[in-house]
């Protein structure tokens, strides 16, 4: 496990206006870690912005500061650095990533394997549970205030990317970072209602549609569910909605490998997939033009048939089971 580069350390300290972007459609890692990071450097008096091309879902937006959020940039354009979080690849920093990849210096913190290194200055490391987790190992070396609503946004964070700390990549630095936090007099439990028990009717509605898509291979060892544009459109509610689907069929006993295919609009086609043990769907995910982490990595391929789509992953994962 590493320690943030004494570079990028002494780039914060002499910054006095900072960009902070982070991957577009922020999970709570994401936006966790890019709220946090701006609360701690405007606690050192610093400006600071911070930006995503896409508004915030409406289930995170409970987070503090996610109000603050900006899609366009000042018209000034005059930052001493910009730093984007939790972002693998510089694609996933939206349409106008270029236009961002030209303020500098650059920094990229990220945990994601098979980051693309399109940063000026660089710390990447896949051994970590989340971005949240180095977020906050960043804000200690740089000895910058940690308030409570900080504290609330890397638990955050820490939580979701770890799947309520089940997934492997939960260490016991995971845990020490996480007990840290509720020193600074977060309630876990409130966090976790916020999370997992603030649903609306209509994405139970969701739900019951698209578990009837499901569709298990090699002896239930591969899983498949699926969305349409017209499923959500017939129980009202937005791409966000299904967020933790996917792990109703990673649940499964037999389940290896579990696959959401998303026909939400915009001409594309996302596919999130979950993998357990040995199973690397990044790997597959890499294949199609995508990313992620060895259990969990998605990609987005433009307009397919979804039954077309799942013939074509169902040949990839089967020598994988
Ligand atoms: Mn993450």
């Amino acid at each position: 496990m590493s320690q943030p580069p004494e570079e990028i350390l002494q780039i914060l300290r002499q910054a006095e206006r900072v960009l902070i972007a982070a991957h577009v459609f922020p999970d709570g890692d994401a936006l966790g870690s890019q709220l946090a990071l701006g609360n701690a450097l405007e606690s050192a008096g610093k400006e600071v912005y911070l930006y995503s091309e896409e508004p915030v879902s409406y289930i995170l937006e409970f987070m503090p500061g996610s109000e603050r959020l900006i899609s366009r940039l000042p018209a000034d354009n005059d930052f001493d650095c910009a730093v984007s979080l939790d972002c693998g690849d510089k694609r996933r920093l939206g349409i106008g990533a270029d236009d961002l990849l030209r303020h500098k210096p650059f920094i990229a913190i990220d945990h994601h394997t098979g980051h693309q290194f399109f940063a000026d200055h660089t710390w990447v490391d896949a051994q970590r549970s989340s971005t949240g987790e180095m977020i906050y190992d960043l804000l200690r070396c740089l000895d910058y205030e940690i308030s409570k609503d900080t504290a609330y946004c890397l638990y955050t964070a820490i939580l979701t990317d770890t799947g309520s700390f089940k997934y492997e990549s939960t260490t016991s630095h995971t845990m020490r970072v996480a007990a840290d936090l509720l020193d600074y007099g977060i309630k876990p439990a409130e966090i976790c209602e916020q999370i997992f028990d603030n649903y609306s009717t209509n994405r139970l509605h969701l739900l019951q549609a698209v578990l009837g898509t499901l569709s298990m291979h090699a002896d239930d060892q591969i899983a498949f569910i699926s969305v349409t544009r017209q499923m959500l459109e017939a129980t009202d509610t937005v791409p966000a909605d299904t967020e933790l689907f996917i792990n109703f069929p990673r649940s499964l006993r037999t389940v290896k490998a579990a696959v959401f295919l998303k026909e939400t609009g915009n001409d594309l086609v996302g596919v999130s997939m979950r993998a357990k043990g040995e199973v690397d769907v990044a790997e597959v995910a890499r294949s199609f033009g995508g990313g992620g982490h060895r259990n969990a990595a998605g990609f987005k391929v433009p307009a397919i048939s979804l039954a077309t789509l799942r013939q074509q992953l169902l040949d990839r994962l089967l020598p994988l089971v």
